[in-house]
């Protein structure tokens, strides 16, 4: 936790402020936690990165996950992935830099970054229960060209304990569509990581600057915590 005295009961100990959510209204949303770019041979890898600095992210989001199930809260699970078409893969995308692999071809773990391949799938500490809301989305949001939108409205949250992978660029994308969207958005410092740990640092910091120009950013333990001792929780 950011520091040592005990907050009040259900109030979540996060920067830039302490926050207390309705958790009824809340939803837990990991991003894109896909061996596509957890493990070897997926779409992190043909990048050039190094992708065992993401591990460190799978026990604090587990344990959120298990928490969050045992209390009901709505959990949603997202992939970043394309077609088998690659007809919602725009050729900017599929077309740029130089990786070992572009998104489609074949791949150890299946052709990568496409949907209903083994890579596209989410790693088995993880893996959605059947009553789990898993977002297919082809972007690096969450909120582009998928339902999330109406899935939150439909279950009436209004606020978002956002984790998974990479801070920089899918979390941080879908944080800043979330807040737009008018959602409270708590991002899981220790619940994200990066291929590059400078990136996670500044990533997190881009959230909570300014007053917390897109949300708040708490630890895993900091969350556990205001689940545990709130008199709300659903
Ligand atoms: C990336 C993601 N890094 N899930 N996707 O391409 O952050």
């Amino acid at each position: 936790m950011l520091n040592s005295a005990k907050p009040p009961p259900g109030v979540i100990t996060a920067e830039p402020e302490p926050i207390t959510l309705d958790w009824p209204a809340t939803a837990l949303v990991i991003i894109d936690m896909q061996r596509d770019f957890m493990e070897p041979g997926g779409f992190g890898e043909t990048l050039g990165n190094d992708v065992s600095q993401l591990a460190r992210a799978v026990q604090p989001i587990g344990a959120v996950l298990k928490a969050a199930r045992e209390t009901g809260m709505l959990v949603v699970h997202t992939r970043e992935g394309h077609l088998p078409d690659l007809s919602d893969a725009p050729p900017a995308k599929v077309e740029r830099g130089a990786p070992s692999l572009r998104i489609g071809d074949p791949g150890p773990m299946g052709r990568i970054l496409i949907r209903g391949e083994a890579g596209h799938d989410i790693i088995p500490e993880l893996y959605p229960l059947d009553s789990e809301i898993v977002i297919d989305k082809p972007g690096k949001g969450a909120f582009y060209a998928t339902e999330l939108a109406d899935v939150l409205e439909k279950y009436g949250i209004e606020n978002l304990l956002v984790c998974g992978v990479t801070t920089e660029v899918c979390v941080n994308t879908t944080v800043r569509e979330a807040n737009d969207r008018g959602y409270r958005c708590v991002v899981i410092s220790d619940g994200c990581a990066s291929y590059f740990p400078e990136f996670h640092e500044m990533g997190l910091k881009m959230i909570k600057a300014q007053g917390g120009i897109f949300g708040w950013v708490a630890d895993s333990a900091a969350v556990l915590e205001a689940m545990k001792t709130s008199t709300t929780q659903g």
